[in-house]
């Protein structure tokens, strides 16, 4: 066959990839419009997608998953290390070669019948020094599409790996999308992930978690960066100065709302604006001026659909509204879409999630209400289509990051905002991050569990030494971001939240940016510098001065038990755990006990 790429090794590859899962055909994605469509015409023809009402969403598409196959499998997710000490306490671990073994008889045949698609990607800007290419081989149409929407595809790429030969090899099938012959594999000392048997996204946009998080990991340790589950955005201030920060959350706390909200009437006044950079990664390097810049390598938006409504996040509401691909969610006979929590009636019947006729009020054998879309049903939407997109998206050195903000879900203990003492503090807070687990979620209410920088399922490698890496980042830089933790989740006695949380979350970062540049004072006190209350802005919003003083609260004998639960987090290191982090729970440990 004609390839077209002089790419020896890409060549090679892909051939000794295709005499392995045996495809009819192989399809080199060029990212061209007229390509895009004839994938899309054969995706509706052989059931993958579904067009929607294209006057009233065009553009947009539905796709069901297999019922079994709706998110991402954690058990079934590894770290092949030759090593296993070098995966480390927080991965699932198995030796390279029996995973390769395993997996390639599953990947045998696999694509028999069907065409292997060629995907040249690039996470961030292709050519820029912050970007990474990878070329995922896979025989889902739906993939394809999603790529296309997640990540700069084609044949730009293919130009800029004629100058530089490495990139990440992802190899994908389908195959029988059989549960129990599903893997999804990492390597990170080849370079290469292989996962067989699933099409959620999670598991089989390569791009996006396996490449850009766990792997994008373990090359920024080696190669002196940080690759991090966090959103960006931009702050543009009431003087026209933009500001920005990049946040980690773990999943279901609101990364994606915050990173486009729209300012509450109180502060609109002021003039603020927020730019979104991203909602999900950030890959960030330190630059020639000795600070840390950021990109977000991703061109699209994953994100989970119920519940986005015009309070949650009106930018979002937009965004979705055309050249959308929604995944898993209620179709309703106009051939529009509907979810738990859209904006809207309850419509009076659809097709729910699985393909079966629906009406509200259907209970299940249980007695439990049977819902329209899944509760991890999904958006894959264009950055540039949303509203707040920044207009620095394709610049090859980001943005510049002013503040660090980690969080996390808790009803006690944790206060709204506070600042770190400084960057090994930091990285402290970040490392102990906790978030508790819901009733409806997971069982018992309050229930914490520790996820370091959020990035418990997504580090590619030892979280000691991960520990270790950011805090030899903070040494390297001039002038290294300031860290703060948020908590938008405290609650009072009865459990009602404190806090408004969503948009009203812009009076806590406009106090952050402040700290930022020194422009306001703090109180010291062993957790770290809270703001004098006074100092947060609350113009429109009506808050009792009780439910503030209890936002800011410092329990010393919850505080003394966390650190309990901190310990025995970090005794799992032994003795790979940074020093610096026993030195810090000891002077927090001095500081609460005087
Ligand atoms: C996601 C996640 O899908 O964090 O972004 O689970
Ligand atoms: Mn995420």
């Amino acid at each position: 066959m004609k390839f077209p790429t002089h790419n020896k090794k890409l060549i090679d590859w892909v051939n000794k990839m295709a005499r392995l899962c045996q495809p009819d055909q192989i399809l080199w994605i060029d990212g061209s419009v007229e390509q895009k469509k004839k994938i899309e015409e054969e995706a509706i023809a052989g059931g993958e997608i579904i067009p929607l009402n294209q006057e009233k969403l065009p553009g947009c598409f539905l796709h069901r998953t297999a019922p079994d196959d709706v998110a991402r499998t954690e058990h079934l997710t590894y770290i092949c290390t030759k090593r296993k000490r070098d995966a480390g306490p927080n991965n699932t671990w198995m030796p390279p070669q029996s995973a390769y073994r395993k997996a390639r008889a599953i990947f045998k045949g696999a694509m028999r019948g069907r065409t292997m698609y060629v995907i040249p990607f690039s996470m961030g800007p292709v050519g820029s020094p912050f970007s990474k290419i990878g070329v995922e081989l896979t025989d889902s149409k739906y993939v394809v599409l999603n790529m296309l929407i997640m990540t700069r595809a084609g044949e730009a790429v293919l130009r800029q790996l004629e100058k530089d030969d490495d990139f990440t090899k992802c190899l994908h099938s389908k195959a029988d999308l059989d549960i129990n012959k599903r893997l999804i594999l990492h390597f990170p000392e080849d370079n290469a992930i292989w996962s067989v048997g699933s099409g959620y996204g999670g598991n089989v946009l390569l791009g996006k978690k396996c490449l850009s998080l766990r792997i994008a990991s373990f090359l920024g340790k080696q190669e002196g960066w940080l690759a991090e589950h966090m959103l960006i955005m931009g702050i543009e201030e009431p003087n026209g100065h933009i500001e920005y920060i990049a946040a980690a959350f773990p999943s279901a706390c609101g990364k994606t709302n915050l990173a486009m909200l729209i300012p509450p009437e109180g502060l609109k006044r002021k003039g603020y604006r927020i730019w979104t950079v991203g909602d999900d990664i950030a890959w960030m390097r330190i630059d020639s001026d000795g600070s840390l810049w950021a990109i977000n390598p991703e061109t699209g938006f994953f994100g989970v659909v119920p519940g986005t409504n015009l309070q949650s996040n009106p930018n979002m509401v937009e965004t979705i509204k055309k050249d959308t691909i929604y995944t898993n969610v209620l179709l309703e006979p106009d051939g529009t879409v509907w979810w738990e929590g859209a904006e809207g009636g309850v419509p009076s019947s659809g097709i729910d999630w699985q393909g079966r006729p629906w009406k509200p009020g259907m209970l299940d054998n249980e007695g439990r209400p049977i819902l329209g879309a899944h509760p991890n049903s999904r958006f894959t939407t264009p950055i540039s289509n949303c509203p707040s997109a920044s207009f620095r998206l394709e610049q090859h050195h980001g943005v510049p990051i002013s503040a660090i903000v980690f969080g996390g879900r808790r009803q006690r203990l944790v206060p709204l905002v506070y600042e770190s003492f400084n960057w090994q503090h930091g990285v402290f807070i970040g490392a102990t991050i906790a978030s508790e687990l819901t009733a409806a979620q997971f069982g018992k209410i309050g229930q914490v569990r520790r996820d370091p920088m959020a990035m418990l399922p997504f580090c590619g490698y030892n979280m000691a030494d991960y520990f270790r890496h950011w805090l030899e980042m903070g040494k390297s830089m001039q002038k290294p971001p300031k860290i703060f933790q948020v908590n938008w989740f405290r609650a009072d006695e009865k459990g009602g939240f404190l806090w408004p949380g969503f948009r009203e979350n812009l009076r806590i970062l406009e106090w952050i940016l402040q700290r930022c540049d020194n422009r306001v004072g703090a109180r010291e006190t062993p957790l770290g510098y809270l703001p004098e209350i006074a100092d947060i802005d609350m113009t429109g919003l009506a808050l009792a001065q009780e439910s503030l003083e209890k936002l800011f609260a410092i329990d010393k004998k919850g505080w003394l038990e966390e650190l309990k639960g901190i310990k025995a987090f970090f005794r799992q290191f032994k003795k790979d755990l940074p020093a610096e982090l026993w030195e810090e729970y000891e002077t927090l440990h001095r500081r609460l006990l005087k």
